[in-house]
């Protein structure tokens, strides 16, 4: 039977928690929330963190090891203020941590650090990543090459941009018109920076029509995730204002995806968020919820719960709490 979803780390705020096997254990790189008294509105001013720390278990019932702070706002000569969603690739021995911050002209940019091992230190590169923008990076590997994901709208400034250029005032679409697409660029050699301009990531509705803004039940909002199963490419993202973690289905790595359903129903708090991993033959999805904290939007808790598959490939969904 199916376990309780857990929460993972009761001693502190963690959210967004972004899950990899790596040498056989799972890692967490979560968002460290914390309480800065800035009160919250519709740009997330509210969530204004200021560093990362990296955590480890070797199975989901097992002890979290917190590997303490791996990267601060402070150590970023680039950076601003709001360290968000963050994820880490490994390639060649190295581990790559891509993370969001606003730089020192308030405009969210896309930064990697780099590190020798999956708990860091993490040593960040002087400047973002050219041509990035916007907020929640995941970083997937498939047959070699390593893709980033990205884009949130409002506070994630994802409608600020059209053809990857600034394009202010940074509006949304109409609701009849196609939504905003989230984006995903393959990565150089080296990691560091983009290997070419990021591309729209298509998601259609069953009909092979792209979703439109006004769908917001459907329409991609935030918090990009990749994952494999049965050779398909499942795309999974927030519908921000709807509460939804939902997923569309491709196959290959850019799309375009057709949208199959819901994965979380709302949890408490306002944004949802997720990583979905295999571990030792079970699929897991990490999240988070503001359960813990009584409803504060700003101060959530990761957890972790087992999700299952139907015999189409079909994702079950969770109830949120
Ligand atoms: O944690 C800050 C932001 O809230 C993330 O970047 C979004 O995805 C949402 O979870």
């Amino acid at each position: 039977m199916k376990k309780k979803a857990r929460y993972l780390f009761p001693k502190d705020y963690m959210a967004d928690p972004s899950a990899h096997v790596f040498n056989g254990k799972i890692y967490i790189y979560p968002s460290h929330d914390r309480e800065s008294g800035i009160a919250e509105n519709d740009q997330g001013d509210h969530f204004d963190m200021q560093d990362y720390h990296a955590f480890s278990l070797t199975s989901t019932d097992a002890e979290v090891v917190d590997h303490g702070k791996i990267l601060s706002v402070a150590d970023i000569p680039w950076g601003g203020r709001q360290l968000w969603d963050s994820d880490v690739a490994h390639r060649d021995g190295k581990y790559y941590l891509y993370f969001s911050l606003k730089d020192k002209n308030d405009i969210f940019r896309l930064g990697v650090a780099v590190g020798d091992r999956p708990e860091g230190p993490f040593i960040p590169n002087p400047d973002p990543i050219r041509g990035s923008y916007s907020i929640d990076p995941c970083a997937f590997e498939d047959k070699g090459q390593y893709y980033l994901y990205f884009g949130g709208i409002w506070g994630g400034q994802l409608q600020c941009y059209r053809n990857n250029k600034l394009s202010l005032p940074g509006e949304l679409p109409q609701a009849d018109e196609p939504a905003l697409c989230p984006k995903v660029v393959r990565l150089s050699d080296d990691m560091l920076q983009f290997d070419e301009e990021p591309r729209d990531l298509l998601i259609l509705d069953g009909n092979g029509e792209p979703l439109l803004q006004g769908d917001i039940d459907r329409r991609f909002f935030e918090a990009s995730w990749m994952h494999c199963y049965q050779g398909k490419y499942y795309f999974s993202y927030s519908t921000g204002d709807s509460h939804l973690l939902c997923y569309a289905i491709g196959d290959n790595p850019y799309g375009p995806f057709t949208y199959q359903g819901v994965i979380l129903t709302p949890v408490v708090g306002w944004t949802t968020h997720h990583s979905i991993v295999e571990f030792e033959s079970k699929w897991y999805l990490f999240h988070h919820d503001a359960v813990p904290s009584g409803g504060k939007t700003w101060l959530r808790s990761m957890k972790v719960t087992e999700i299952e598959y139907d015999d189409n490939g079909r994702i079950l969904t969770v109830e949120g709490s």
